[in-house]
């Protein structure tokens, strides 16, 4: 397994098409650690559109194949990956870490997602029913298959960058259908980690491929892959705007992708909640992994009558909070990359007068000129950031519609829940959610007047578990559904079949008795 530490030199990586790698090496790009920017962890050869395509195609090649392989056996190759996945989950987790900064805790747990999503697949090759159903006519059975699509093209974002393939790439190639994989280009030494354990499993050559290249150039090849009818799912994690180009790119061609997006998190903090409770999650929420996770918590939407014993804890809380080395007991470590930090800084000028940055010195990032008291590290090895409590946000504010990526929550308040609900609402995004209440009616209240695919109740509003239906709704997707048994539906179209053993032209709808 290849280990991308400091004390080895950088890796070549490149992408791998059909299990042979890419030759050409025209396109390099240095692969650097967040947290220690000086350090390259890889130089990874770009491919282009040319070579995206011509990975559909080989997957196409290898599709059928796959699909006959019994659907078991296909099952206990994804369960020698999760045992690869397993025995090397220290290895992979230090590899998500130095690749994009995110504490080691939280790089263990996200691998961990990778093995659960593995273990709950390993058996579900026994278990792809389909139906027996009754014929209106006598001496006729109706049946139903599920059937893989064909090629499956994976686009994943580098802040998940090895849990959210997996849940794309697992049940793809479980239910028969060949990948093509791009990881973001900036998180490609632990894609690569992630890639070598899926391909000592025993996956065949073209069944599993990967390819390093920019956006734009995967957005081009893949729009030539579709024109020659070359991929049929596509699997895109990433922003709206990309996701809903590649959402016009799939109509175009009659096909749904399963898009999961961005979001703007409400979490509501109601009269009767724990409020300690609730600002822990906050603070869980809001800064774990700097903000970056597409479930952050985006605004804190507090009952009048405990907004300020919430401010005030979530403002102690958030003071003595250790920022910094991210393989250190930190909160959270630096942003994932420059362009990260930079288009975060962007979000930082949306701040304005009417509101109070609370619980912080600066706003910006720290540097030996703007401190942080506790900060472990050195702040000017990576990108680190304040985290920022920001009072008085108002729906009209940017900083309330629109998602940041970054260690900044807002918070506003609120006097009825029906004004909560639609606050919740009111950015149009809807992925995840959370409610602190008591009242189990609230509870019930909140879950069926929010947009998010995704309600906690007294939880925080990321961590989804593996088995869980994982997706939004409005800015946050198109509505499909990862994970669990509901992500078959992803990668599996159904095929119904009647079997007719009458011996005559029994006609449905004519020939039905009337009873
Ligand atoms: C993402 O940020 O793209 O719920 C996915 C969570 C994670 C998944 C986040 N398990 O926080």
């Amino acid at each position: 397994m290849t280990e991308t530490t400091s004390a080895q030199s950088p890796a070549d990586l490149r992408s791998v098409i059909g299990g042979v790698p890419l030759q050409r090496a025209d396109r390099p790009m240095a692969n650097t650690n967040p947290s220690l920017t000086e350090e390259v962890l890889a130089h990874v050869s770009l491919a282009d559109r040319g070579d995206f395509s011509s990975a559909c195609r080989t997957a196409k090649q290898a599709q059928q194949e796959w699909a006959r392989t019994p659907a078991p056996i296909r099952g206990q190759v994804i369960g020698n990956i999760a045992d690869l996945a397993t025995a090397n989950k220290e290895a992979l987790s230090r590899a998500v870490t130095r690749d994009i900064g995110k504490t080691l805790t939280e790089a263990r747990g996200e691998v961990q997602e990778v093995i659960d999503t593995c273990e709950f697949f390993r058996s579900e090759g026994r278990r792809l029913y389909g139906h027996t159903v009754p014929s209106e006519m006598p001496d006729k059975q109706l049946f139903t298959f599920r059937d893989p699509l064909g090629v499956a093209a994976v686009i994943t974002a580098g802040n998940f960058p090895v849990a959210v393939p997996s849940w794309y790439i697992v049940p793809a190639l479980l239910t028969g259908n060949t990948v093509v994989w791009k990881p973001a280009e900036y998180s490609a030494s632990c894609a690569w980690v992630l890639y070598e354990v899926f391909s000592r499993a025993g996956l065949p050559p073209g069944v599993l491929n990967i390819v390093y290249c920019e956006g734009e150039e995967a957005f081009a090849g893949l729009s030539d892959a579709l024109d020659e009818g070359l991929v049929d799912k596509v699997g895109f994690t990433g922003s709206t705007t990309v996701g809903s180009r590649i959402g016009e790119l799939c109509g175009r061609h009659l096909q749904t992708p399963c898009l999961e997006l961005g979001g703007k998190n409400p979490m509501v903090v109601t009269e009767d909640a724990d409020v300690e409770l609730a600002a822990e999650g906050a603070l869980f929420s809001g800064f774990g992994t700097a903000g970056q996770r597409c479930t952050s918590l985006g605004t804190a939407i507090v009952h009048e009558s405990v907004y300020e014993r919430f401010i005030s804890l979530l403002t102690e809380a958030t003071a003595s909070a250790a920022v910094g080395d991210p393989t250190r007991d930190v909160l959270y470590g630096p942003m994932i990359n420059e362009r990260f930090a930079e288009r975060y800084e962007g979000f930082l000028n949306w701040i304005s007068d009417h509101h109070r940055v609370l619980g912080s010195t600066a706003t910006g990032r720290i540097t030996p000129a703007r401190p942080r008291e506790g900060f472990v590290g050195d702040p000017e090895s990576g990108f680190f950031y304040h985290p920022v409590i920001l009072d008085g946000v108002r729906p009209s504010d940017k900083v309330f519609t629109e998602e940041t990526f970054g260690p900044i929550i807002g918070v506003t308040t609120y006097r009825h829940l029906e004004e909560a609900i639609e606050l919740s609402n009111l950015p149009g995004y809807g992925l995840s959610s959370a409610v602190y209440t008591t009242d189990p009616r609230t509870a019930f209240t909140f879950r069926s007047g929010v947009g998010a695919g995704m309600v906690s109740v007294n939880n925080s509003t990321s961590g989804a578990e593996a088995h869980m239906p994982f997706g939004g709704n409005g800015r946050s997707g198109n509505g499909g559904r990862l994970s669990g048994t509901w992500v078959l539906d992803q990668f599996t179209r159904w095929r119904s079949m009647n079997w007719d053993y009458s011996g005559k032209l029994q006609k449905a709808q004519m020939d039905v008795a009337q009873i």
